[in-house]
């Protein structure tokens, strides 16, 4: 049976099963009687495994390959015609040899196999800022995490109509050999390939590889933004509403943040704060001249290792039902999920994350290989049971943004905080950002690397070429955003980390919002704008950087330091990578930016 009479959907639908050669060819129409199916289906498979339906109602877990836990940012590929455009920071292969290889690769490896057809929509249907993808994937655990991450449904194919265009996505697991896993993108021909994962980033294609690396082409070529940041909103006391957008790399604070409960006599005063999206926002040019942000997605895939009832109690509640697990572990007395982090319960009786027995007297905190969850392990859970979920999430229009934010993780030298100068040196401050890296890519852990606007791994084009996109955009609009940089992650010498973070991250934005309205002054510094510390707000705070040392005013004094030698070497490091790695197509507005940096902390 067939759902639409577009005929390049129908093409793309044939071609796939030509070359797959699956047995069967199923459309997801996105309704529950079908997901049931496929859930029922997919737990006497074993792809998932049934949770305690009293404790966590349409909760599934699955777990992945051990060789197959996170993005691989060696082996996605932008396949552009010429390699120029893909830019230096990209890997590139030449679009006919990557199709090839690809065809090669998934040349019947759909035999014995259904073929899942989804139509999905990023951003909400009928909306200017929506586009329709369709991926075609073998694996039912794709299908229930994009029916949770998208809006999956024959709408999407009405939206489509006749002759509508739509980014294709093809998706076959094949064998999950590491060796012949490709993530390719090809933004000239709105095509995705992805072969032999069955990860989340990997194969989730709406998400990194549409929403990001396509979309930030398309985006570029049609004059809005698609960036790897959340959204947020702010109710003021007297009921006014404010957006704020960030970009933080993965696993650097994102859900976090879009989720955050103010401290206590914040919420006495009457703020509140609101998420509207907590991975990917989408930005255009209002006719008011201020930039408006919607999220494309409809869920969050999360990171589960650290989140608990205090960190951030509202991804915790989003996760207490229709949510799936991926690779955390499974407490077998009562069918319940853990993670390290979760609480100090450790389950007497549980199974790991590879499916071995894990046994709580050998976990030791420090060593990776111990821990019952892996570093990656994350929830699949819809937006729409997040407590503090926006009003505005389905918003058509998106909502408008007063401060972009950027930041790190960085144990020393970026400060709490700091307001750039103006719109160009806001897009200096994050094509100059650096961060540890983190478990959500292969690779080691807490190297130091630049990652601008964090999307080192997910710029569908050159790099140079997206920094002028960005001082382009800043030129379209009359009232730019005011844009900062944040760094949660300073440490102290033994490691500690010395600002609370997580709620308490309320009183940085509180200072960011009052410098959008000049209700507060600052520190006119060799990078910017620094918060004198009295303006920081930090009564009430009752917080250990370590047993029996408390935060104090000498610790945010120290945090919001500039050390001038370390800002030197900094600005070197960032000539480094603009001469060495980025090396061609830098607006010179940047470089103008560099060597007032330069001059200022000589
Ligand atoms: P992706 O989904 O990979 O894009 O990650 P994300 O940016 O959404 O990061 P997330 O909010 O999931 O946080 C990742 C890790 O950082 C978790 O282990 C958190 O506990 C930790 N983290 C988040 N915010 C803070 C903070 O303010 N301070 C500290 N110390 N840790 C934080
Ligand atoms: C990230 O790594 O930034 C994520 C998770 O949000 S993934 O979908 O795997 O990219
Ligand atoms: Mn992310």
């Amino acid at each position: 049976m067939s759902y639409t009479e577009n005929k390049k959907v129908l093409d793309f639908v044939n071609q796939s099963a030509e070359l797959a050669q699956p047995d069967n060819i199923v459309w997801i129409d996105g309704s529950e009687a079908q997901l049931a199916e496929l859930r029922q289906e997919a737990v006497k498979s074993g792809e998932l495994i049934k949770l305690n339906q009293e404790l966590l109602p349409d909760c599934y877990l699955h777990r992945t390959k051990v060789n197959d836990v996170a993005r691989v940012e060696d082996r996605t590929f932008i396949c552009t015609k010429n390699k120029e455009d893909a830019g230096p920071i990209n890997y590139w292969m030449d679009p006919k040899q990557a199709y090839e290889l690809a065809s090669e690769i998934a040349r019947g490896t759909m035999k014995g196999r259904t073929m899942y057809v989804i139509p999905y929509s990023m951003g909400v249907v009928g909306s200017d800022f929506a586009k329709i993808g369709i991926e075609v994937t073998d694996s039912i655990y794709v299908v229930l995490n994009m029916a949770i991450m998208t809006r999956v449904g024959l709408n999407c194919l009405e939206a489509l109509g006749k002759d509508g265009d739509f980014i294709k996505g093809f998706h076959a697991k094949c064998d999950v050999d590491a060796e012949k896993r490709y993530i390719m993108h090809f933004p000239e021909d709105n095509t995705i390939i992805s072969v032999n994962s069955a990860y989340g980033g990997n194969v989730l294609l709406g998400k990194k590889c549409f929403a990001l690396r396509i979309a930030s082409y398309l985006g570029r070529n049609e004059g809005w933004m698609a960036e790897h940041m959340l959204i947020l909103g702010v109710t003021f006391p007297n009921g006014e509403k404010k957006y704020v957008a960030a970009a933080f790399p993965s696993a650097c604070g994102k859900t976090n943040l879009a989720m955050l409960i103010p401290p206590k006599h914040y919420l006495e005063k009457g703020y509140k704060v609101e998420c509207v999206g907590d991975d990917i926002a989408w930005i255009r040019v209002g006719e008011d001249g201020r930039l408006w942000a919607v999220n494309p997605e409809n869920g969050f895939f999360g990171v589960a290792p650290g989140t608990n009832e205090h960190s951030n109690p509202n991804a915790l509640a989003s996760t207490q039902k229709g949510t799936i697990f991926t690779n955390v572990a499974l407490n077998t007395d009562d069918m319940t999920v853990w993670w390290e982090g979760l609480n100090k319960n450790l389950p007497e009786h549980a199974i790991d994350w590879t499916g071995k027995p894990w046994n709580p007297v050998k976990f030791d905190k420090k060593d990776k290989s111990t821990c019952a969850a892996h570093p990656n392990s994350r929830f699949t859970a819809p937006a729409q049971n997040c407590p503090c979920i926006s009003p505005e999430f389905n918003s058509k229009q998106g909502v408008p943004l007063s401060a972009i934010v950027f930041g790190g993780r960085r144990a020393s030298t970026t400060p709490l905080v700091y307001q750039s100068k103006d719109w160009n040196h806001g897009v200096f401050v994050g094509s100059a950002m650096s961060s540890e890296t983190t478990a959500a890519a292969t690779g080691a852990v807490g190297v130091l690397r630049h990652d601008p606007m964090a999307m080192k791994p997910f710029t569908g084009y050159h790099m140079g070429d997206y920094f002028q996109h960005w001082i382009n955009m800043g030129k379209k609009v009359a009232n730019p955003p005011k844009i900062f940089n944040v760094n949660w992650f300073r440490q102290d010498e033994d490691g500690n980390f010395i600002w609370p973070g997580f709620g308490d991250n309320m009183r940085v934005l509180e200072w960011i919002l009052k410098r959008c309205d000049e209700k507060v002054d600052a520190q006119d510094t060799a990078i910017g704008f620094v918060p004198y510390a009295k303006d920081i707000d930090i009564s009430e705070l009752d917080y250990e950087i370590a047993p029996g040392k408390k935060f104090g005013v000498e610790d945010l004094e120290h945090i919001l330091e500039i050390d001038k030698d370390k800002w030197a070497a900094e600005a070197v490091e960032i000539e480094n990578y603009y001469t060495n790695t980025v090396k061609s197509r830098i607006p010179a507005e940047l470089i103008d930016c560099l060597e007032a940096l330069k001059k200022n902390t000589k």
